[in-house]
C-alpha cells in the first residue's frame, strides 16, 4: 500500500527519536560488533526488560525545539528558536551536548543579546563549529516548508544559530533536503535520489564562504558533493564492508563525517543485507546498520532514522522498540501538528 504523507511525517520524527535513543548505547564506541547491536535491539522486545526507558539526548532535545518554534511562530523566527534552544539547555543541560555548543547555548540565554547569530560566530576562534549539531536537528524544516528552496534557506539559518562554519550548516541543509526528498517518495529511485542531492549540493556549496572554508580546512572542493559521489560509488559496489564505509565516509561528530554516512545507511538498507535478520524491514535494517558503524551512533542513527522514517512511514517502526524510547509520543504529536501547518501554508 502507498505510504500516506501523514504517515511519512510521523515516521520521520519518530524514527529520529528511535535512532537517538537506541544509538546512545554505542555513542563514541570504536568497534561495535553487529551481534551486540542485534542483542541490544532484541533486548527492547523483551517484555520483562528491567533497565527501563532509553533516554533521548541533545539530538532529540534540539529537534523538539526546532519543531515547536516552527509551529508556534508558523515559520522560521530566529529569536524564538534561539530562546527555545537556550531554555531547553538550561532546564536539561545533561543531555550529552557537544563541548563547544554549550557556550553558545549559555550566551543565547542572555536577554541583552541582540544578534542571535553572534555567539555561534565566536566559536572556535571565529571559524565556527563544523559539528553535526545543526544537522541532527534539521528534519523538522522539511516538514514545515514545501519547496526545496525554503527547506534549504531555513535549515541553513536554523543551523547557523549554533554552527556558523559552512561545513556545519551545509550539513544541516543536506540532511533537511534528504528528508524533503524522502517525504516526496524519491527513495523509490535510489540513483535518482542521490543524483538530486548532488545537484542540490552543487548549488549550495558553490558560494564564496563554502569554497574558502573547504580550502582553509584542507578539504576537497565541494566537500559534500565529493562525499555524495563516494556514496554513489559505494551503492554501485556488490559488497561493502563496515570498515570501507567508515574510511570512505566517516562516523564522527563533524557534519561532513556523518551526514553523508547517514544517507548511505538508508540507501544501503533499502535491500536485505547479509548479517541483518531476514525478519527486519528496511527501517529496522537502517537503524541496526547505523549503530554497527560505531562512532557518533546516536546522531547517525537519528539522521538516518529521519530519512528512513519519511520513506517507510510510521507503521514500519516496531512498537516494541518504541515503547522503550523516551519522547516517541511527543515526536508523533509534533509531526501531526507540522502536517497540519504544511497543509495550510
Ligand atoms: P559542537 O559544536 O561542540 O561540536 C562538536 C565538537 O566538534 C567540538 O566539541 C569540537 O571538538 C569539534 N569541532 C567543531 N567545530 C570545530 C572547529 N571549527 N575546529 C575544531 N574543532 C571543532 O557540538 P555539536 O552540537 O555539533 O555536537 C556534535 C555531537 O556532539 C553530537 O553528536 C552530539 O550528540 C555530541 N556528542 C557526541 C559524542 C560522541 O562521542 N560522539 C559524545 C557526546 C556528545
Ligand atoms: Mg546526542
Ligand atoms: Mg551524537
Amino acid at each position: 500500500a502507498p505510504v500516506s504523507l501523514l504517515s511519512r511525517f510521523r515516521g520521520a520524527l519518530v524514527a529520529a527519536v528511535l535512532g537517538d535513543c537506541v544509538g546512545g548505547e554505542f555513542e563514541g564506541a570504536e568497534d561495535v560488533p553487529l551481534d551486540r547491536v542485534l542483542q541490544h535491539l532484541t533486548g527492547l522486545e523483551d517484555e520483562t526488560r528491567g533497565d527501563g526507558i532509553l533516554q533521548y539526548s541533545d539530538d532529540t532535545a534540539m529537534t523538539r525545539c526546532v519543531a515547536q518554534s516552527l509551529l508556534t511562530r508558523m515559520g522560521f523566527d530566529e529569536q524564538d528558536m534561539a530562546r527555545s534552544f537556550a531554555k531547553e539547555y538550561s532546564l536539561a543541560p545533561g543531555r550529552g551536548y557537544g563541548s563547544g555548543v554549550i557556550q553558545v547555548l549559555r550566551k543565547l540565554a542572555s536577554p541583552q543579546l541582540s544578534d542571535v547569530f553572534q555567539p555561534a560566530r565566536a566559536q572556535f576562534g571565529g571559524r565556527g563549529s563544523f559539528g553535526n549539531g545543526g544537522a541532527m536537528r534539521a528534519a523538522p524544516f522539511a516538514l514545515a516548508f514545501r519547496s526545496a528552496a525554503d527547506v534549504r534557506r531555513y535549515a541553513r539559518f536554523g543551523a547557523m544559530l549554533t554552527h556558523s562554519c559552512s561545513l556545519g550548516y551545509n550539513g544541516a541543509v543536506l540532511q533537511a533536503l534528504a528528508v524533503h526528498l524522502s517525504l516526496q517518495g524519491d527513495l523509490a529511485l535510489p540513483q535518482k535520489f542521490i543524483s538530486k542531492l548532488i545537484s542540490e549540493m552543487e548549488e549550495v556549496e558553490n558560494d564564496e564562504t563554502s569554497r574558502s572554508d573547504a580550502k582553509v580546512l584542507n578539504l576537497a572542493e565541494f566537500p559534500y558533493c565529493a562525499r555524495l559521489h563516494r556514496v554513489k560509488e559505494l551503492m554501485e559496489q556488490n559488497s561493502v564492508s563496515i570498515e570501507e564505509v567508515i574510511s570512505e565516509l566517516g562516523n564522527g561528530i563533524a557534519a561532513l563525517e556523518s551526514v553523508p554516512t547517514a544517507i548511505f545507511c538508508v540507501l544501503h538498507c533499502l535491500e536485505p543485507r547479509e548479517g541483518l535478520p531476514e525478519r527486519y524491514g528496511g527501517l529496522e535494517r537502517t537503524i541496526a546498520y547505523s549503530l554497527a558503524l560505531g562512532g557518533d551512533t546516536d546522531t547517525i542513527a537519528c539522521m538516518a532514522g529521519a530519512i528512513a522514517g519519511a520513506h517507510y512511514g510510521i507503521s514500519a517502526i516496531p512498537q516494541s522498540w518504541l515503547k522503550s524510547c523516551e519522547g516517541a509520543e511527543e515526536a508523533e504529536h509534533l509531526a501531526e501538528r507540522l502536517y497540519k501547518l504544511y497543509n495550510i501554508t
